[in-house]
């Protein structure tokens, strides 16, 4: 590992899982970071990532019986998605990606992105990773990706969720948009605040809008213990079985608390997918159709 993160490098060695996923399973949230030598970090980034290059994740992808990943571009490294683009293709079909987008991206640049497997853009609203972006730019990007028939990817925290609502909705009335960490809600409310269910409004008023059961490292009051988070994810696994992914979020940037053993993270699944249908829709249908078009 090289430079000088300003939090606490990815687990080391994670366990194996006691929960065995099914042949297929998609980790549908992870990242590539680096190596900074060969691809360097944004000069504007809001903080300064470990190198985790795509060896390791492929390698943690094969720890924890996993057989495929959607690797999302995370604002470390700007609108430059060559760390992504470079792990995609040295996965082949075992990887897709969500991309970082440039208002003055060109149209032969997306098609570089959508032949190297990148099915999606995303659009950071998370005030300490990115500065404010106008949302008409996002509106024109998202027009521009919607003919190579992409997604969008979300990523906002609750308080913000009002304020977004329309632009979502508007998003959603004909594209898919997936919402990052369950639209990231204070547990220590629980899962029957009102805040809580705006969230599960807004997926039920929306067929378009999908959402990742991820990051209980990051939502948790209680770490390692994420038993406060379990209820929220149960219960849009249990409402929206057909439009919600999973994924490890490795390597867990920006995790201050505790270093999440990505092992364990795999042993809530079960958790909060019940029952084997649900966790083969989690893990496999529902990643394998919006990434893999199958
Ligand atoms: C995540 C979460 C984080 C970081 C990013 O783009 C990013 O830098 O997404 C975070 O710090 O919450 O999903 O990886």
């Amino acid at each position: 590992m090289t430079m000088d993160p300003d939090y606490l490098p990815f687990h080391p060695n994670p366990t194996k899982p006691s929960y065995v996923s099914p042949q297929g399973a998609v980790d549908a949230h992870c990242h590539v970071f680096g190596p900074a030598d060969r691809f360097p970090y944004h000069p504007k980034r809001k903080y300064t990532p470990c190198d985790a290059p795509k060896e390791e994740l492929f390698a943690l992808r094969d720890h924890l019986g996993f057989s495929r990943n959607v690797i999302v571009q995370a604002s470390c490294h700007g609108s430059d998605n060559a760390a992504l683009v470079d792990a995609l293709e040295a996965a082949g079909d075992l990887a897709r990606g969500v991309s970082v987008l440039s208002p003055d991206v060109t149209d032969d640049e997306l098609k570089v992105l959508d032949n190297a497997g990148v099915k999606g853009v995303r659009f950071n609203f998370v005030k300490r990773l990115v500065d404010s972006t106008p949302k008409e730019v996002f509106i024109d990007l998202a027009n521009r990706v919607k003919v190579l028939g992409w997604h969008i990817v979300v990523y906002f925290e609750s308080p913000d969720l009002e304020d977004l609502r329309p632009f979502l909705e508007s998003l959603a009335s004909d594209q898919v948009v997936v919402v990052d960490h369950m639209g990231r809600p204070d547990v220590r409310l629980g899962a029957n605040s009102d805040e809580f269910l705006a969230f599960m409004r807004l997926l039920e008023q929306n067929p378009n809008i999908w959402t990742k059961v991820s990051c209980p490292e990051r939502l948790t009051q209680q770490a390692p213990n994420y038993s406060d988070v379990i209820p929220f994810a149960r219960a849009l696994v249990e409402f929206f079985p057909e439009r919600v992914l999973w994924g490890t979020d490795w390597p867990h940037p920006n995790m201050k608390s505790h270093v999440p053993d990505d092992g364990a993270l795999v042993d809530v699944i079960p958790l909060i997918a019940v029952t084997e249908e649900l966790q083969n829709k989690l893990l496999i249908d529902n990643p394998m159709r919006l990434y893999w078009g199958s």
